[in-house]
């Protein structure tokens, strides 16, 4: 094959094998559970969606700010719909605590001194007392993330004889389509949500002319009223519990027919194309310590105000252009089985969970997490919280919180590597703002420099360890430095100086400061992190792995940092003595990689956590290349904790396999992942629906087409046998490389590397390393010749 086909190849997948990207049905979602804020319970524990057909078949729109999800009604078009900062709980809750216990750090020694004399229960009992916090599951103070309210769009249609009826998201152009034909008519609807304007744009056409008759209006939970003006209608709302402001505005815009307002309702009569344009926003401030800032019902008028000047086809092509703009950047072909792409994706799955063999269903789920990334995740607002963010209640499960010890960081696993970089901005924002409490958090548990989160987190930057009494749902000092490893990983991928001086080093050398000042000898001589936790697993310890292996990243990146930058190399030596005086890792009597410094695994636990694997992936200080001996330990766990586990539990194991170079057992549990854990419309099933798990299967189908963690970039490093040929364009690896890759039968065909950065290349592919200088911005284009790879000119 000739290298300028193969380019052709490279830029045109996708559209060249004539497969259209959309997770489409062929049926409305049921709307029987309408107002769903008015079906649901308020245990936020174990329980299940108020409406079910909200998170198993309606279908998400989103642009960071605004989150929709839409039922394609044909009588009437329900809209439930987010504004990602609407949230319960902070400092304007009357009586407000942080949740910190105050000087807790006080009984810390003694806990210490008791482990370290064998005092086990004893020192477990003080922990609960001092090191867990004052809120409760559900506490006013702590807060919940909120549902904006519901949008409907009376049609003045019937159910009757409905042909040709599809609902989609189109993941190529970030649109939701609505068609069907009723009595010869073909009606037509096109939803968006867009970042550049900010606003949700719905627009309602047919091909016969003045057909169009509707009555938009909406309902919140949030005590609504509701202001009339020329062309549409605002709502002003207050949230009971923190008296936070939110308003919302509703346009219309009405081509040959005409409209009026009343009382909230915008009725558009004898139309021929109908498009109301919604905007949302609240008094929240992403900033401490008041988190608030001006009455939002301005700024919501602006933005429905510009988006309506600029008109339908404005909107649209700004929408599109900046969502092509990161969604084009990777393009995936898989091919193996039958694609069954002509079925609906309810059927399309169903025939999947039998027979496991459409891989075009396999890269379309690796697609549909980039568009939620995408949706979920922009610049200038909150990072995606557990539902991402979609929600349609008042009391989510968890909270619908940020869950620190997986959840947030799994929902931006793909971020860097699926070439979605920006989409990171809004966690690295967020792990900022987490420092103002966790300076106090520090100083009350550890009296401790720096700053710390623990287990779980809100809009209003919570770092205690909530949750009263309950280490295992509670205290986890060490996901601060977790969290660091975005930090880092985010000049790693891009090379940027100035972000590495300004906003990264700042972040992680004050977490460094705060592990010095946090680690304790154990009467080993060795450092450790007692009295530790492993999360939601447990029982307490003198030191678990997890704790240990995010220590050692934390300052294996502070150090790195600080030589980039070049300084502070006093600090850096001493971070080098800590480091080697860490607690190593250990093999177990069973063959596990002990999850604890006792060695107490258990063979037939099947706990979904495997908390320190970690190691494994995302961090990367076990491999089978460098650290043999450990890989078939974590191996031997893997085997232990078994295939099976809730959503996003499987989406770790899938890159657990993928970093363990086992393309088949990788494709298993993405399989397992896609029956067992994934709704119908492809959200990430827990259940109830938890976006976690659609970000660790997203990346772990990268991770299984390409490594770069150690620096080389390692190609088609866990291939299954399923994915016989296929291509993949822009996947991103460290130092600033994009790789695309063609495989034949199995075998890799070609490479093409784009270096972004200049640096030199090191490639890895089927046992031989290849190294080459590069020059910044020049694609370099590699065949595959007898297994071997040869750059060709
Ligand atoms: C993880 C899980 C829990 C739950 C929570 C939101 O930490 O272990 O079961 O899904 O996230």
């Amino acid at each position: 094959m000739n290298i300028k086909y193969i380019l052709v190849i490279l830029a045109s997948i996708g559209s060249l094998f004539g497969e259209e990207l959309s997770v489409w049905f062929d049926q409305p979602a049921p709307t029987k559970y309408k107002k769903s804020w008015l079906q649901e319970s308020d245990d936020v524990t174990n329980k299940r969606n108020p409406d079910k057909h909200w998170e198993n078949l309606a279908q998400p729109l989103g642009n960071g700010h605004i989150g929709a999800m839409f039922y394609g009604g044909i009588s009437e078009e329900r809209v439930q719909f987010n504004e990602k900062t609407v949230w319960e709980g902070g400092p304007h809750v009357p009586g407000y605590t942080d949740g910190n216990r105050k000087n807790s750090y006080k009984h810390l020694k003694k806990i210490r001194e008791l482990f370290f004399a064998g005092k086990n229960s004893e020192a477990e009992a003080l922990s609960k007392k001092h090191l867990t916090g004052d809120y409760t599951s559900s506490d006013k103070y702590f807060g919940k993330y909120q549902t904006f309210g519901e949008i409907y769009i009376a049609t003045g249609l019937n159910e009757q004889d409905i042909k040709n009826y599809r609902r989609k998201i189109d993941l190529e152009r970030g649109l939701g389509i609505v068609t069907f034909s009723q009595s010869g008519v073909n009606y037509r609807r096109e939803y968006f949500c867009s970042y550049p304007d900010n606003v949700l744009v719905l627009r309602f056409s047919a091909d016969k002319p003045f057909s169009q008759n509707l009555k938009l209006s909406m309902d919140s939970p949030h005590q609504p009223k509701f202001r009339d003006y020329k062309d549409g209608f605002s709502m002003e709302g207050e949230l009971k519990n923190n008296k936070m402001a939110i308003a919302s505005h509703f346009r219309v815009i009405v081509n040959g027919g005409k409209y009026s307002v009343s009382n909230g309702v915008i009725t558009a009569s004898a139309a021929t194309e109908v498009i109301f344009i919604m905007s949302a926003d609240t008094d929240y401030v992403a900033k401490a310590p008041l988190y608030r800032g001006e009455n939002p019902i301005k700024n919501s008028a602006n933005w429905s105000e510009n988006a309506k000047n600029k008109g339908f086809r404005k909107l649209y092509t700004r929408h599109v252009a900046d969502y092509q703009k990161l969604f084009s950047r990777v393009s995936l072909k898989l091919e193996g089985g039958s694609s069954r792409s002509q079925l609906p994706i309810d059927q399309r799955r169903a025939k999947y969970k039998r027979n496991r063999d459409d891989a075009g269903l396999e890269a379309l789920y690796f697609q549909y997490g980039r568009y939620l990334l995408i949706c979920s995740s922009r610049a200038g607002s909150l990072p995606g919280n557990l539902q991402g963010i979609w929600c349609n209640e008042l009391t989510p499960a968890w909270c619908s919180d940020y869950h620190l010890n997986i959840n947030l960081q799994m929902n931006y696993w793909p971020a860097e590597t699926t070439n979605l970089a920006e989409c990171h901005i809004p966690l690295i924002d967020y792990i900022d703002m987490l420092r103002v409490l966790g300076a106090v958090t520090a100083k009350n548990y550890f009296n401790a420099r720096g700053w710390v989160t623990n287990l779980r987190s809100n809009a209003y930057g919570s770092t205690g360890p909530n949750n009263s009494g309950l280490m295992f749902w509670s205290y986890f000092p060490i996901s601060a430095a977790w969290l660091c490893s975005h930090v880092w990983q985010h000049y790693e991928f891009s090379g940027d100086k100035d972000y590495l001086k300004n906003k990264a080093y700042p972040i992680i050398k004050s977490q460094a400061q705060f592990l010095e000042d946090f680690l304790v000898k154990l009467p080993s001589g060795e450092l450790s992190s007692a009295p530790s936790w492993s999360p939601e697993h447990g029982p307490i310890s003198q030191g678990t792995y997890q704790d240990i292996f995010c220590t050692n990243e934390l300052f294996n990146s502070a150090i790195k940092a600080s030589l980039v930058l070049n300084v502070d190399a006093q600090e850096r030596r001493n971070w080098i003595k800590i480091r080697e005086q860490l607690i190593k890792p250990k093999v177990g009597q069973h063959g596990q990689l002990q999850e604890w410094i006792e060695d107490i695994d258990d063979p037939n636990d099947k706990h979904r956590h495997i908390n320190h694997l970690y190691a494994l992936y995302p961090s990367n200080q076990i491999s089978p290349l460098t650290t043999p001996k450990l890989a078939k330990a974590a191996r031997t766990t893997l085997e232990q904790r078994g295939d099976g586990a809730t959503g996003w539990s499987m989406g770790w194991k899938i890159n657990f396999w993928a970093r363990l170079h086992d393309g088949d057992r990788a494709h298993k549990l993405f399989g397992n992942l896609l029956s067992n854990g994934t709704y119908d419309n492809l959200f990430d099933k827990h259940a109830p629906f938890q976006i976690d798990g659609n970000f660790g299967g997203t990346a772990g189908v990268a991770e299984m087409l390409l490594q770069s963690q150690t620096g080389t970039i390692h190609l088609l490093p866990a291939l299954p046998a399923a994915w016989k040929s296929g291509a993949v364009k822009g996947l991103r690896a460290k130092n600033g490389f994009e790789v695309s890759l063609i495989w034949e039968e199995g075998q890799l065909k070609s490479a093409r590397i784009i270096s972004k950065l200049g640096k030199p290349c090191k490639l890895f592919y089927n046992g031989t390393n290849t190294e080459f200088k590069t020059t910044r911005g020049k694609p370099y284009d590699f065949k595959v010749i007898n297994g071997k790879l040869k750059l060709t000119l």
